[in-house]
């Protein structure tokens, strides 16, 4: 039985995680900014879940969360660093500056900061997990991707170059790349609130789900301690990358 410490657990797939890890066996400290959802898991999870109201832009928050959390939860054998949003799908210049502050500072301040608060202690016992939630924007530029595609481009290198520091090490860090995922409330509030024109990006297709993707960490989670995977890149059968693209007069 593994301690996995998932951000953004509130929604998405960090419930999904909730969910699968539990079933899996293990116990799970779930976090996010929405104390209703988290107690609402709770009721549903039982007693192998332990809730803790967490944002992850809280700077002074995130460091003393280890510490506060009750003794038999403070050794995090697996880091899910999931919390993470997108605004706007509109080109850089019309894009609100505040949004592109809010997406830096969970997408990858959040992120970095969660990694160091558990980090040393992982590598104190040469054993844990990170799994860190990139996406195939980091890697395939769109319009409108701007800081979102950069933010997880950020979280694919942060995440080899922790490795290249971690090398001989027993704690493994993985970037998990989903491409098109459907049910979560990402597009929704990448839309501000237009449910509409969230569904509409996933109309006539078959899309990931949370669930799909919770599968994955989950076996992620059960290779053996020898076994590190870089990255995985997930897309739907309907989803494939495009071809370059060049304007012409
Ligand atoms: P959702 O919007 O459904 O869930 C996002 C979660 O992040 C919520 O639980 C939210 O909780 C939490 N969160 C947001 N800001 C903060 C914060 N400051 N502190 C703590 N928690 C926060 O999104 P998804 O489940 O779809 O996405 C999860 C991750 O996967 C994200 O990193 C996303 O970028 C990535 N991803 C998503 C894809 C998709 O198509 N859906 C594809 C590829 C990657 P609360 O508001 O309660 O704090
Ligand atoms: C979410 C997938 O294609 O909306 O990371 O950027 S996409």
């Amino acid at each position: 039985m593994k301690t996995i410490l998932v951000t953004g657990a509130t929604a998405g797939f960090g419930a999904a995680f909730a969910r699968r890890f539990i079933k899996d066996g293990h116990r799970v400290i779930a976090t996010g900014r929405r104390v209703e959802r988290l107690k609402a898991l709770q009721a549903e999870l039982g007693e192998n879940l332990h809730i803790a109201a967490l944002d992850v832009t809280d700077k002074d928050a995130v460091a003393a969360f280890i510490p506060s959390l009750p003794e038999p939860w403070q050794q995090i054998d697996v880091l899910v660093n999931n919390a993470g949003l997108a605004f706007g799908l509109g080109p850089a210049w019309e894009s609100d500056l505040e949004d592109w502050d809010k997406v830096v500072a969970t997408n990858i301040t959040g992120l970095i900061h969660m990694t160091r608060a558990v980090l040393p202690q992982m590598v104190a016992r040469d054993d844990g997990i990170i799994l860190n939630l990139g996406s195939t924007a980091g890697e395939y530029p769109y319009p409108g991707g701007h800081i979102y595609g950069a933010s997880k481009a950020f979280v694919r290198h942060f995440s080899i170059n922790l490795r290249a520091d971690l090398v001989g090490k027993n704690v493994r860090v993985t970037d998990i790349e989903p491409g098109l995922v459907s049910g979560t409330e990402f597009s929704t509030l990448r839309f501000k609130g237009d449910a509409d024109r969230a569904a509409s990006l996933y109309q006539g297709v078959q899309p990931l789900t949370a669930e799909d993707i919770a599968e994955t960490a989950s076996w992620l989670v059960s290779r053996p301690k020898h076994m590190n995977i870089n990255r995985i890149e997930m897309m739907p059968t309907c989803q494939a990358s495009g071809p370059l693209v060049t304007k012409r007069d």
